[in-house]
């Protein structure tokens, strides 16, 4: 079996005792490396220094893991992290022109450092590897690798959404983008939607398209490209949610602060796609709507802080403190406080007893690739007394779970009353719609994501071998 080179901005490193950082990805992307053996897992350390060294990656073994760090210039950090990626990528990837600070200096680090990663690792790789590349940071990796002679199969994983082409476009470098993410061999997004939007992209610049079924043809070259949606560890989440129900100290008092009342929870990074203030303001629409809900239910939002040093999320982390501020002075009473507001990361034991006492789930980005908050709280409910997942169809998660109540979040209106629903549903309906969606997610768990992804990767059809690929190889 080929050893997995699996290559991401960040690495979740084990701790001194040799415990995995929690989450699903994870630990499925270390069993994958360590299933095949001698894996090694390669990206940023995430220190910055003044001046990064350019020539030596720090190696740790842990485990039969080999993880290959290396630390990142300030101008790298500056440029390649909190520039191109996340204040041109991300936000045009998540159709947020209006907040997109394209700087052709961030641009030129953006590509450096993916030049600096090909440097490091090319001289690591063996020629039946498989290299398997992590997110929108990394995107040019396949490309300077093909450039310094490495032959091995490469795929990519987009974590965020795929735009459409007119989005797309309006990035001024787009077009070297999009030529690189095709120096794959597979290409993997989160839903049909997202595959879908990169063949129009393909068409409407007359480089190509798909050929057949899954196989694509575009600037001389060959791929796979798929969906091939995330997912969560379903039973060993459901499981922890079970126990954290009646053994988690912040779930018990948690409980205690809210006999008689009905919890509604939202979790997220802190970011503006998340669609947390929209969220704030339908809930205030649902208690101004419903005055006879005021005192009965009480709205808990998670949202550990993220990226604070790019300014469009300091300046979301005021305004939703502004907003909460604002439905708490104006509709909380001296015994009632309508939300709890929390701005820094829980447990994930708590996390999960709270999503299981919540009644309602929201989950309602204004784009998200896939969210996996939508399906751990789905796995943490009580198959006797689930709660409802209110869902925005703008979630790659909406393509799949198909018993939660979709929304769109920019209809305030719609949303509180479709809380109202959520809130008010019977018991035989919720276990209806729960059922379907943890059926679902007990099949299409985290490793069935893995093993589809990397069985594609590994696939040896006629045709699909990288050499092969490489139609014209000047
Ligand atoms: C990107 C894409 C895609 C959150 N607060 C706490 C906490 N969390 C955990 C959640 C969940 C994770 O963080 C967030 O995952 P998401 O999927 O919601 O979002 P992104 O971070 O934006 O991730 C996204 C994902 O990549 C995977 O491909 O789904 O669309 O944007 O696991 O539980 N965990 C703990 N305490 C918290 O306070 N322990």
């Amino acid at each position: 079996m080929s050893r997995l080179v699996i290559v991401s901005n960040r690495v979740p490193l084990p701790d001194e005792d040799g415990n995995l950082p929690a989450g699903g990805l994870a630990v499925a992307l270390h069993a994958a490396l360590k299933k095949r053996g001698d894996g090694l897992w390669m990206g940023w350390s995430g220190k910055v220094r003044e001046a990064a060294p350019t020539d030596h990656l720090d190696e740790k073994q842990i485990d039969g893991i080999t993880y290959a760090l290396t630390d990142l210039s300030e101008s790298d950090y500056d440029e390649y992290y909190a520039g191109f990626a996340n204040r041109v990528l991300w936000p045009i990837f998540h159709g947020r022109l209006d907040l997109a600070e394209y700087a052709r200096k961030e641009m030129s680090g953006y590509f450096r450092v993916n030049r600096l990663f090909a440097d490091l690792l090319t001289p690591r790789l063996k020629d039946d590897d498989l290299v398997w590349i992590h997110d929108y940071h990394l995107i040019p990796l396949a490309e300077e690798l093909r450039r310094r002679g490495v032959t091995c199969r490469i795929g990519f994983f987009l974590h965020i959404p795929w735009p459409p082409s007119d989005i797309l476009i309006a990035m001024p470098v787009y077009e070297r983008v999009l030529r690189a993410l095709c120096a794959y061999d597979v290409i993997g997004f989160q839903t049909d939607l997202d595959l879908a939007n990169f063949e129009e992209c393909l068409r409407r610049e007359n480089v190509g398209g798909q050929v057949e079924e899954r196989i694509f043809r575009a600037y001389d070259r060959m791929f796979v490209a798929g969906a091939f949606p995330i997912s969560i560890e379903t039973a060993e989440f459901a499981q922890l949610a079970e126990v954290a129900d009646t053994g988690d100290e912040l779930v018990e008092s948690t409980k205690n602060s809210l006999v008689g009342k009905h919890l509604i929870i939202g979790v997220d990074r802190l970011d503006y796609s998340k669609g947390i203030t929209h969220r704030i303001e339908a809930y205030e629409q649902l208690l101004i709507d419903h005055p006879e809900r005021r005192g009965n239910i009480s709205f808990l939002q998670v949202t550990p802080k993220s990226r604070s040093d790019v300014p469009e999320y300091m300046a979301m982390q005021k305004k939703v403190a502004e907003l909460i501020g604002r439905v708490n002075g104006s509709l909380g009473t001296a015994d009632w406080v309508p939300t709890r507001y929390i701005n820094q990361s829980l447990g994930r034991s708590a996390l999960a007893g709270l999503y299981r006492f919540a009644k309602v789930g929201l989950v309602t980005p204004l784009k998200d690739g896939m969210n996996l908050v939508a399906k751990e709280y789905v796995a943490s409910q009580d198959p006797a007394d689930p709660g409802v997942l209110v869902l925005s169809r703008f979630a790659g998660a909406a393509r799949e779970l198909k018993g939660a109540l979709l929304v769109n979040p920019y209809d305030t209106e719609m949303t509180a009353r479709t809380i109202e629903q959520a809130l008010s549903m019977p018991l035989g309906e919720r276990r209806e719609r729960w059922r379907a969606m943890m059926d679902h997610l007990l099949v299409h768990d985290v490793n069935h994501w893995c093993e589809d992804f990397l069985a594609t990767l590994t696939s040896e059809k006629p045709g699909q071998r990288s050499e092969d690929y490489l139609l014209d190889p000047t």
